[in-house]
């Protein structure tokens, strides 16, 4: 009998990467959405699986959604990627980062505990636990120093997963992960707002780039990876928490020339520092260490930095291509709307 998976947030980069993934490997893929004005289901269709996945409305914030997702997919796996994930976000909306990212995991796990104890666990967790502590490159031991609304709603999801495991025997697992990218990135991310930039830049559909803090440093890898490493940690003995990275830092600012100059174009003619972009507060430097996935799952990252930037530029300029000449496919980037129109209170504008 084939294995059950229930993934939250399958809607999302790592949902939909995840379900391709589990489902390639004969899993029953349950997936959950959540009810919007508009439909958001682009990415499965973009990967071609919409029809694979067996979808259940559910929200993080409504237990009772929670329950009914477990009872109707009775899974063998749970994959907690539902998440307000965007950092910026959750400076505009502290509160409901929180609940969600948060107080959400405490709802999932304890349904899990009332409902199918023996289901394992795995809980996104996140590089931004280690916010600016100076310890580089962390580990699964260096201490957590979470700087936004996001990273403490996190180290609360971290923490509440470890007790679960440890108060209910749960199999619970916490991945780590560091920066991954991908075509399928949402349009508000660093990584993907300029490689969109740049290929509508390159087409004559835009004009310029407008970034904030170009100096802050991350280490990038590609999501395909990363989804598989989520999947090994619950094929292991025992739960585990793992770090997933690739071991490389990179500016904000080598990630622009390298996009820009992939499509030879010159960064310096179309990028612009913009206040508006800055954080709050940023992280400045994360590099994550990755040998004990290697050791443990056998895991490594296969896309390295330079072939990320260039696989990310080339499907942006090839989408814009086919749209320009009036193709229609899923996508987000033709809805989306010009960043610079929204106004947020974090943005040091006029204060
Ligand atoms: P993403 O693209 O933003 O996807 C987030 C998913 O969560 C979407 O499906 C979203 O649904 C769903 N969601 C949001 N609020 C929800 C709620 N209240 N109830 C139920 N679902 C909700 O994020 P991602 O990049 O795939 O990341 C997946 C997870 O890994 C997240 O937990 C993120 O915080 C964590 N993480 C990501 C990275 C990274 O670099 N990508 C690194 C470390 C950890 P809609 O589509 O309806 O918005
Ligand atoms: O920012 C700087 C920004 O929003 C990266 C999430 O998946 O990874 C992600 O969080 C850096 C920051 O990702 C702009 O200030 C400059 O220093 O792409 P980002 P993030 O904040 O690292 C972690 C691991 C997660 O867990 C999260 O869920 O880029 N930056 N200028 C900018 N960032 C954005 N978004 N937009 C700019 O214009």
């Amino acid at each position: 009998m084939s294995k059950r998976a229930l993934i939250t947030g399958t809607t999302g980069q790592d949902g939909a990467y995840l379900a391709k993934f589990l489902t390639e490997k004969g899993y029953e893929v349950y997936g959950t959405y959540r009810r919007l004005s508009t439909p958001n289901f682009w990415r499965l269709q973009y990967l071609n699986i919409f029809d694979q996945i067996q979808l259940i409305p559910c929200d993080l914030l409504d237990s009772d959604s929670l329950s009914e997702a477990l009872k109707i997919s009775n899974p063998d796996e749970i994959y907690n990627l539902a998440a307000q994930s965007f950092v910026g976000a959750s400076f505009e909306q502290p509160t409901s980062s929180g609940e969600i990212t948060g107080l959400g995991v405490t709802r999932l796990l304890e349904s899990v505990r009332q409902s199918c104890p023996n289901a394992r666990v795995y809980q996104a967790s996140t590089s931004e636990l280690y916010g600016n502590n100076i310890w580089a490159p962390q580990t699964e031991v260096t201490p957590f120093a979470p700087s936004s609304p996001y990273a403490a709603a996190k180290l609360y999801a971290y923490y509440i997963t470890e007790i679960y495991r440890e108060s209910y025997g749960l199999f619970a697992c916490n991945g780590i992960l560091f920066n991954h990218e991908s075509p399928l990135r949402g349009l508000e991310f660093v990584t993907r707002k300029i490689t969109n930039a740049v290929a509508k830049i390159k087409l004559g559909l835009e004009t310029e780039l407008l970034l904030g803090n170009m100096d802050a440093k991350r280490d990038w890898g590609y999501a395909v990876d990363f989804v598989k490493a989520m999947w090994l940690m619950l094929q292991q003995d025992k739960p585990m928490n793992f770090v997933i990275a690739t071991n490389e830092a990179h500016s904000v600012f080598e990630f622009v020339e390298k996009a820009f100059s992939h499509a030879n174009l010159d960064y310096r003619d179309f990028t612009i520092s913009d206040e508006r972009f800055f954080r709050p507060c940023d992280v400045e430097h994360l590099c994550g260490d990755y040998s004990k996935a290697k050791k443990v799952l056998g895991w490594e990252p296969e896309v390295r930095f330079d072939e990320l930037v260039k696989l990310m530029v080339d499907t942006d300029l090839e989408r814009w291509t086919r749209a320009k000449a009036g193709e229609h496919f899923p996508w987000d980037a033709f809805n989306y709307p010009n960043e610079n129109r929204i106004l947020s209170r974090t943005w040091k504008i006029d204060r």
